[in-house]
């Protein structure tokens, strides 16, 4: 069970961030963005969590995403360290808001030249499979390993060869359940698990995003939704539109725990 979220408010510079979209949708509008990035946080509040929600941040286009600069769990926090020198300074911004809710003996970094993003860290219950994309590297992943082993946790490396995150192509939906792109069907560690190929036009709900028993889906991919009514779950649709167009989707805008 989740009882917390940490976010950020989207900045005027996030039209700025980096993307991969070549902005075919054009680049994010800043109050679109903050009004969706309130309606994902009065979501978070509907489904019983206490939500901290951080000012935006003008130096980092992309510190809405908090999920990326560090990885928070019971017992323990990484402060991870971004690839890009964009982004990297973020983990510094953050560290204030996680020592409110973990001693110093419990916050941990990820050292250059270990790099990682928490959009690539994938928790399946006591066991984090860590994409080694262009975000995170082997040392990354490394160090990362040897931290959580000692607070209980298990880890292993999964190639991301599809693009940014780990989390933007597999997600693990809890009951056993993972929606998972036709490259990652394929992984050789995801075979047990009740798998759900999601069809390249809507590759961004593979990002949907289960708390505590209710699945938040971004608007607009029907199919996704299906799958993820069919299996039971009760749902929420998220307007994500504003983000997308610079690859941020709904794990990344929240840090839960
Ligand atoms: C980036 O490229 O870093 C941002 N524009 C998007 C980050 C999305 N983060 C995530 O999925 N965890």
């Amino acid at each position: 069970m989740f009882t917390k979220a940490i976010t950020r408010k989207p900045c005027r510079a996030l039209i700025d961030g980096i993307t991969t979209a070549q902005f075919e949708d054009g680049k994010p509008d800043y109050d679109s963005a903050i009004a969706q990035h309130a309606k994902y946080v009065e979501t978070l509040r509907s489904l019983g969590l206490e939500v901290t929600v951080l000012e935006g941040d003008e130096r980092y286009p992309d510190s809405c995403f908090v999920e990326d600069p560090a990885v928070v769990m019971e017992g323990c926090a990484v402060i991870t360290n971004p690839a890009t020198d964009s982004r990297n300074g973020e983990k510094e911004e953050i560290i204030e808001t996680i020592r409110k809710f973990y001693d110093d003996d419990q916050i941990f970094h990820i050292e250059a030249p270990g790099t990682m993003e928490g959009g690539d860290v994938m928790l399946v219950g006591k066991h984090f499979y860590v994409g080694q994309s262009d975000r995170t590297n082997a040392e990354g992943a490394r160090q990362f390993n040897e931290i959580v082993t000692r607070f209980g946790y298990t880890s292993s490396t999964v190639p991301v060869t599809e693009g940014l995150h780990l989390k933007d192509f597999v997600i693990y939906l809890e009951d056993n359940n993972m929606l998972v792109t036709e490259l990652m069907d394929k992984e050789p560690q995801f075979q047990s698990f009740n798998r759900f190929v999601i069809e390249p036009e809507e590759l961004y709900a593979i990002n949907s995003l289960n708390i505590n028993g209710t699945v938040l889906v971004p608007q607009g991919y029907p199919k996704t939704l299906k799958i993820i009514q069919d299996l039971g779950y009760p749902t929420r649709l998220m307007d994500t539109g504003e983000f997308r167009k610079i690859d941020g989707s709904l794990t990344c805008l929240s840090l839960r725990f």
